[in-house]
Formats: structure tokens, C-alpha cells, sequence
């Protein structure tokens, strides 16, 4: 029987896979059949499911245990091993305490984080379910992906849509855009993921596509690496966090050499002429033209001037990466490319405009009927209450203080509680000696992985969940067109629990059982889930195949689209009929709103706005190296860092570096050495890759690296995040600002300073 192979469907944020499992254990995954560029991650999962850092008890931080006591001591002390129902009872009574003294809004649930492919099973829309039905929590709005985005793009276009991937699809693109300008480049280590997971991987075949049709590609990207070889790209290196200035000065041309679009701007456009005014320097201010770009920038004005006059003469598609606005000020250069897309005339064009994300995540573009992709849904949260989502550290270090939004005033609340399970925040948020720092201030902390990650280390209640292989599930992505069956392959690992069931249980200790479930268990949510898509495919003529039929295949795959899906096409053709849910109707290149809110740091017209640290500006000269912390090609953020494939591909054990070789040798830096990246903030160790496609100035390194901190002045794994700043991109969408950090870098002359975030933290078993 041990031999026996038994093979299942599932899914992943990096796709889907046949789970092949033999003598109880994970052996190897397979591909999807229909998958056309499978990513090589998912040969990551045996070691990911059976690995020794699985969280194999609920645990309970010692001191916390004893006399829920010591704060500063989560990360450093051990645990104690307790029986489920102890577990449960201490988070029940913790819950009951604080909704009784301090009331729903003292219980941060916000939970941010990427959790799971499978839709049910999510542990971030789960937390919320749970915490919502008991009354409330404070939730996070937006997301740390596009959150500048989110926020502005509604007052602006009407809608944050384009930003998710809903962009003038690349049947549109192959056979019509002549020029692809590529902010940020299109990165295909960035496509390998999708969010909820994809049955396939289009993005490098439409480009094959799309270059042998005759499409010219320009990446405009601090690294040269951020296009594919094969598409021949033009590399246009830029300073970080200048690139609203080189499309103002894109737009000085255009506008100066009367090669603008005038009757779409007066057809489609509100404010043109202030803008105009504005980037001419007619109001009185400085003209933006190409040298002054140039001067900001780093681009040579006679390579600005071109660009703007040959995509002014040909069909042209500006793409942005989703890193331009995570940045400080990042809203400027999502709203410079609409405001340039919009003089060039070609929104709601075949193949022409402004677009997002094609090298951020897979799917962007990718021709897909509009048809829900499968949901959990939370419910409603009672307490109403929410931060913007990458607050987090302001909020916990002062409670009471208040804060811009959007508009909007709030205050902080006074967080005794947090509780998180599907998310990373010792990976994903900015200057984590901070984070760490806020850490101290709730009464208690719980947490819910699977394994023993940087987080899970600094709670005070850790409950072991299952990962997506050892339960059933359903899966999908608004971007991709297959429905996903998942199938349990093993059994729960250790004394693991599915997230849902913790939740059920601890529901049903507190009187909501019933609210919670619904009265449902997993297959009847699966079923649940998958028939809730049903409506719209009716409405659209279509007929969604039988539920047993679908587990037993495996997947459905949605029909092709009927026709090309053109951004905008509508309303171009007839803005009165088909205005956009903006103010004024019309594309805004000036916001009466924005005027209202008043706010400097996001001014009603699109503009340069120099950001805090960037290599312009004074604080250059002590720390004169850009960082750029890209999205890892490896893992999914700090997911996959706990598999071999991640130790194999470190350099001297660490998170590479990538610096060019000028920049290196300036600092006695050689190809493999350990480096030491330091500012104001806190300092990481990472292993030196020198990089002629890396522009001057920069150094790039992937997030992910589990955190790993000797103390607050050393982190020995190379976590870039003890480098980034902590502020929001302006008081519009107080995004997440982390690609804005100015640091310097030495070769290192300390200790060898081993990595300790892959041993297990300290346990022990309750006696009795
Ligand atoms: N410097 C810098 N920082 C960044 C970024 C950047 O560009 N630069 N990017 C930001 C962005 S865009 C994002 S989206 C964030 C990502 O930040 P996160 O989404 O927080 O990162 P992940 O590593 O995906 O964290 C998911 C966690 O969920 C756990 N998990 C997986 N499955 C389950 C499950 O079934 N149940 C439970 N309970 N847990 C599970 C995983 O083990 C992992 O610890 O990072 C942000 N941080
Ligand atoms: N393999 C893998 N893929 C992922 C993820 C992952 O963790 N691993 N994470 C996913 C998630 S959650 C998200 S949100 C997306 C993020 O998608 P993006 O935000 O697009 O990804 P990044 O890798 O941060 O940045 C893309 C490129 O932008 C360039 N860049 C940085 N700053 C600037 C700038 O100021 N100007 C210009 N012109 N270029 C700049 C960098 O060289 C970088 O390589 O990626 C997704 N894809
Ligand atoms: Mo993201």
C-alpha cells in the first residue's frame, strides 16, 4: 500500500499542479495540462509540506503563558506546546476579555496578506468572517499591491479596474500596438503569480506574439533585466521614483510641437488647460520641458523628445508597472501616464492608451469574458471601523492620533488585540525595526500558520494550519480563465487544523456557530461557491457544467471572449452617452475634488512632486545608493523561503544584491562578497551579484528573505524591509510607499553572523 500513487488537482498562487502522493508524502507536482508556461515554483511544495518548521502544536509564548507578560520578549523567547482545547479556550477567553473591556475596535483583524489560492479556505477572508460575525474588528483598506492606485485612479478614470488587469486585452495589442512603453518593464518573474492562482501563463507567449507582429517594446526600468531577451527591448535606465517627471517632459513635446490630440482632449478630457499650463510652465512656473526632465530623471532629453514624437506617430500602448506607485508620491506617475495617454488621443483605441501591470502579475491583459472568478465572502464588519492598509505600525505606536484619508479625517484606535492568519508582517511591511518597536504595544498577539515564520515567532498564540494540500478547495483569478478543483492530497500535517475549523470551533465557543457556518461544511461551501457563479454565466447565455462534474475533471475553462476587450472604447466613441464615473464624466487631468481636499502632497493635476529619499534630492549625499525592492523570482514574497530551491539560489547565504560593478569597486565590493546595506533605519547583510544592467546609483534586492534579526542594528538574511520607509504615498491613498529608500553599502568586515530564522524557535511541552 506505501507504494500505492495517488494524484490530485489542486492549485497555487504560482498555479495549478497535479499533487502527486505516494506512502502518505508529497512527491513531486506536475504541471496543468493546459498551463503554457508553467512556473518552475510549484517543485517547491514537497519540502514547503513536510518541512520541519511546520508549527506542529498550538503553541503559547512562555511568559505569555504564565502571566501574559513580557511583550519585548516576541521573537526571542520560546514556546510551550498545548492540547488543542487549552489552545481554544486561552484565544476565546483572550476575544471575550477584550470585546468586553475595550469593544470591537481594540481587536485589529485586518489580517493582510496573500494566504492561500483556494477560495474557502483563505485564511485572510476567514479571519474576517469569524471576527466580523463576533462583533466586529478593525479591517485594512486597500492593499500594499496598488494602493496609491486604488485610491486615486476613481477620481481620475472613474475606476480602479485597469489596475486589477482589466486593460485592452492582448488580442487588441497584437494586432494593432505598434510601441509598448514600459514603465517599469515587464518582469516575467513578476508573471508567474496571480493571486487565487491561474490555470495558465500567457504573458510570454503574447509577447512572442506581439513582437512578431511588429510591436517595439521600450522598458523604461532602473534594471535591464526587467524584460524578457527575447523581446529585443529598448532599455531606457531611469533614477527610481522619477518617472513622473520624464512624462511631463514627454508632454512638453508633445504639447510644444503641437503634436497632442486636441480634439480628443476637448471631447474626453476635464482640465486640460490647467495641466497644459502647467507642464508648459505658463502659470508662471517651470517649464517641464525634456531638459529640465532630463535634469531630474537621468534620461537624456534627446531620448524624451524622441519617444514622445514616435509615440505620438504610431499606435501606443504606456504600461506601468505596479512598483511606480508603491512609492512616495507614487500617485503622480499613475496619473502622468493616464494625462499622456490622454494627449497622444488613443484611449479606447484598439491596442492604444494607458495600461497597468503587464509585468506586475500574470493575466494582466489576458483575454477573459467578464465573468466572477470563485468567492468567500466575509460578510459585513459591525464595527465599521478600518485603517488604510499600510498604517499598521502608525496605528499600533499612536492610538488616538488622527490621520488623512481620501478626503477624510480618522483616528487611530487603541489595538489591545491582533489577529492574523494568511499574512506575513514582519515580511511585507516597511522599516521593521519600527514594526517591531509597535509590536510590543497590544496585551496579545495571535496567529495562525502553518509554519514557524518571522510572525509566527512573535506571537503569543501560534495555531498550526493546514496548508492548501491537505484539505479540498476551489480556486480561480478574475484574470485567468479556468475554475480550479482542489483536491485533498495528505492528511493535516502534524496536529495541524484547517483555518476554517478553528474558527468554526472558537465560533461555536462563543454562541455563532450557526452566523459562521452557515450551517455549511467544506464540501457544501465548495459546492456553495462554485454554484454562486452560476447567475452571471446565465446572464450572459452561458452555462456554468454541473458541479460533480466539474470536481471530477478537475477544472472548467471560461469560453474565449467574443471580441477584443478595448479600455475605454465606449465612452471614447461617445463620452456624452457613456460617461466615466468620474466628477466630470471625462478623463481628469485636473480633479475639482482633489482641489477640495487641498492636499500638497497630491495636487488636483498631475505634477512632479519630489519624493522624500530619492538620489536627487539632498539626503543623496550621505546615502547615495537608490534601493529598489523588487518582487523575488524564487517565492511568492516571504512564501517558498523555507524551501531548498530558496537556499540554492542565495549568494554567500544571503539575499543577492544586485549592484553594478562601477558602484561595487567604488566600495571595495567584489562579485559573492557579503555586503552590509545601512541607513538611518537598521542595516541588512545580503551577497554581492554585480550587474551591468543595473543602473547606476541602485541596488536591488528581491523582499522575502525571512527576517532575521541579530538585534535592531543588524539583520543577518538580507530583509530589505529594515531599509524602507514607513509613511504613506501622500495623505490621498497613504499607500505603500517601500520603493523610496536611499541607503549606502560597505563590504562587510564583521562576524560571520550565521542565518538563525530557519532552526525552529524553542519549545517545550506543557507538563501534565
Ligand atoms: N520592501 C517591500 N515590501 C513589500 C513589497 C515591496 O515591493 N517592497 N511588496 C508588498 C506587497 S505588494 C505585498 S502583496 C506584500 C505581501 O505580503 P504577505 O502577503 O504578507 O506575504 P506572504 O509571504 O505571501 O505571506 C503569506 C503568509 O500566509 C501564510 N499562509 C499560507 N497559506 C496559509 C493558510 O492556509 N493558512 C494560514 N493561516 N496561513 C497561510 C504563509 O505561510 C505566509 O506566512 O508585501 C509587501 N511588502
Ligand atoms: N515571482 C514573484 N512574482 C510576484 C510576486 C512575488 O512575490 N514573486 N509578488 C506579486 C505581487 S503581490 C505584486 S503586488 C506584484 C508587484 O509587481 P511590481 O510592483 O510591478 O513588481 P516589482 O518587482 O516590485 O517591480 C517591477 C520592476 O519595477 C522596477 N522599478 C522599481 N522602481 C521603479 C521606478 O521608480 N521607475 C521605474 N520605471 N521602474 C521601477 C524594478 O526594476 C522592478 O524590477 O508582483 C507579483 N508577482
Ligand atoms: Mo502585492
Amino acid at each position: 500500500m506505501a507504494d500505492t500513487i495517488s494524484r490530485f488537482s489542486t492549485l497555487s498562487h504560482w498555479g495549478a499542479y497535479t499533487a502527486v502522493v505516494q506512502g502518505g508524502r508529497l512527491a513531486s507536482c506536475e504541471p496543468f495540462a493546459h498551463d503554457r508556461a508553467p512556473s518552475p515554483l510549484i517543485h517547491a511544495m514537497p519540502d514547503l509540506v513536510h518541512s520541519p518548521l511546520r508549527v506542529a502544536r498550538p503553541s503559547v509564548r512562555a511568559s505569555w503563558l504564565r502571566h501574559r507578560g513580557a511583550p519585548e520578549l516576541r521573537g526571542v523567547e520560546g514556546y510551550v506546546e498545548v492540547e488543542w482545547d487549552v489552545a481554544l479556550r486561552l484565544v476565546h477567553g483572550e476575544l471575550q476579555r477584550v470585546r468586553a473591556e475595550h469593544g470591537p475596535t481594540a481587536i485589529f483583524g485586518g489580517s493582510y496578506g496573500w494566504s492561500s489560492a483556494g477560495r474557502l479556505h483563505h485564511a485572510r477572508t476567514l479571519t474576517h468572517r469569524f471576527l466580523y460575525a463576533g462583533g466586529g474588528c478593525v479591517d485594512q483598506a486597500g492593499n500594499y499591491s496598488w494602493g496609491a492606485a486604488q485610491f486615486l485612479l476613481p477620481h481620475i478614470i472613474g475606476t480602479y479596474a485597469p489596475v486589477t488587469g482589466r486593460v485592452t486585452d492582448w488580442n487588441s495589442v497584437v494586432g494593432n500596438t505598434r510601441l509598448l512603453i514600459a514603465f517599469g518593464g515587464i518582469a516575467l518573474r513578476n508573471t508567474q503569480i496571480t493571486s487565487g492562482g491561474a490555470g495558465d501563463h500567457p504573458t510570454p507567449g503574447w509577447l512572442t506574439r506581439a513582437r512578431a507582429a511588429g510591436m517595439r517594446t521600450v522598458i523604461v526600468s532602473p534594471s535591464r533585466g526587467d524584460a524578457p531577451e527575447a523581446l529585443d527591448a529598448e532599455w531606457v535606465p531611469i533614477r527610481p521614483n522619477t518617472d513622473a517627471a520624464l512624462m511631463l517632459g514627454m508632454a512638453h513635446t508633445l504639447l510644444s510641437e503641437g503634436l497632442h490630440d486636441a480634439d480628443f482632449v476637448a471631447r474626453c478630457c476635464n482640465g486640460f488647460e490647467t495641466y497644459a499650463d502647467y507642464v508648459l510652465g505658463r502659470a508662471g512656473g517651470q517649464a517641464r520641458t525634456p531638459e529640465w526632465a532630463e535634469g531630474v530623471c537621468g534620461v537624456p532629453a534627446a531620448t524624451i523628445r524622441r519617444l514622445a514624437r514616435e509615440a505620438a506617430g504610431c499606435r501606443t500602448l504606456l504600461t506601468c508597472a505596479w512598483s511606480l506607485q508603491r512609492s512616495h508620491r507614487g500617485e503622480q506617475p499613475y496619473w502622468g501616464s493616464v494625462a499622456l495617454a490622454a494627449l497622444l488621443g488613443q484611449i479606447g483605441l484598439p491596442g492604444g492608451g494607458f495600461a497597468f501591470g503587464h509585468g506586475s502579475m500574470n493575466g494582466a491583459g489576458n483575454p477573459r469574458p467578464d465573468l466572477p472568478a470563485p468567492e468567500m465572502r466575509a460578510g459585513r464588519n459591525p464595527a465599521a471601523a478600518s485603517i488604510p492598509v499600510a498604517r499598521m505600525a502608525d496605528m499600533l505606536l499612536h492610538p488616538g492620533q488622527s490621520y488623512e484619508f481620501n478626503g477624510r479625517g480618522g483616528v487611530y484606535p487603541d489595538i489591545r488585540l491582533v489577529y492574523w492568519a494568511g499574512g506575513n508582517p514582519f515580511h511585507h511591511h516597511q522599516d521593521l525595526n519600527r514594526l517591531a518597536r509597535a509590536w510590543t504595544r497590544p496585551e496579545t498577539i495571535i496567529v495562525h500558520e502553518p509554519w514557524w515564520t518571522p510572525t509566527a515567532r512573535r506571537a503569543d498564540i501560534v495555531l498550526p494550519a493546514t496548508t492548501t494540500l491537505e484539505r479540498n478547495d476551489v480556486g480561480g483569478s478574475s484574470r485567468d480563465r479556468y475554475i480550479l478543483a482542489m483536491r485533498q492530497a495528505l492528511a493535516p500535517v502534524g496536529h495541524s487544523r484547517n483555518d476554517f475549523d478553528i474558527y468554526r470551533e472558537l465560533a461555536a465557543m462563543a454562541g455563532f456557530e450557526q452566523t459562521y457556518t452557515e450551517g455549511r461544511d467544506e464540501m457544501a461551501w465548495i459546492r456553495h461557491i462554485y454554484e454562486q457563479m452560476r447567475p452571471a454565466w446565465e446572464a450572459q447565455q452561458l452555462t456554468l457544467p454541473d458541479f460533480d462534474a466539474f470536481w471530477e475533471l478537475g477544472h472548467v475553462a471560461l469560453p474565449e471572449p467574443p471580441r477584443d476587450f478595448v479600455l475605454f472604447e465606449q465612452f471614447r466613441a461617445d463620452p456624452q452617452a457613456h460617461p466615466l464615473k468620474t466628477a466630470s464624466g471625462k478623463l481628469e487631468l485636473y480633479s475639482e475634488a482633489l482641489a477640495g481636499f487641498g492636499y500638497a502632497d497630491c495636487p488636483p493635476h498631475p505634477a512632479w512632486l519630489a519624493p522624500a529619499e530619492w538620489l536627487g534630492g539632498l539626503g543623496a549625499r550621505e546615502w547615495p545608493l537608490h534601493l529598489v525592492t523588487c518582487q523575488p523570482a524564487g517565492r511568492l514574497h516571504s512564501q517558498l523561503d523555507q524551501s531548498n530551491a530558496a537556499r540554492q539560489a542565495e549568494i554567500a547565504g544571503r539575499e543577492p544584491v544586485r549592484m553594478h560593478p562601477a558602484d561595487a569597486a567604488a566600495r571595495g565590493i567584489g562579485q559573492g562578497d557579503v555586503v552590509r546595506l545601512y541607513n538611518e533605519r537598521g542595516a541588512c547583510l545580503g551577497g554581492a551579484d554585480l550587474d551591468e544592467g543595473v543602473a547606476r546609483g541602485v541596488v536591488v534586492m528581491a523582499t522575502g528573505a525571512w527576517f532575521d534579526p541579530r538585534d535592531a542594528a543588524l539583520e543577518r538574511h538580507g530583509n530589505p524591509n529594515v531599509l524602507t520607509r514607513d509613511e504613506g504615498t501622500s495623505r490621498l491613498a497613504q499607500g505603500c510607499s517601500a520603493l523610496s529608500a536611499l541607503v549606502q553599502a560597505e563590504k562587510w568586515a564583521g562576524g560571520p553572523e550565521p542565518v538563525r530564522v530557519f532552526e525552529p524557535p524553542a519549545l517545550e511541552r506543557l507538563a501534565g
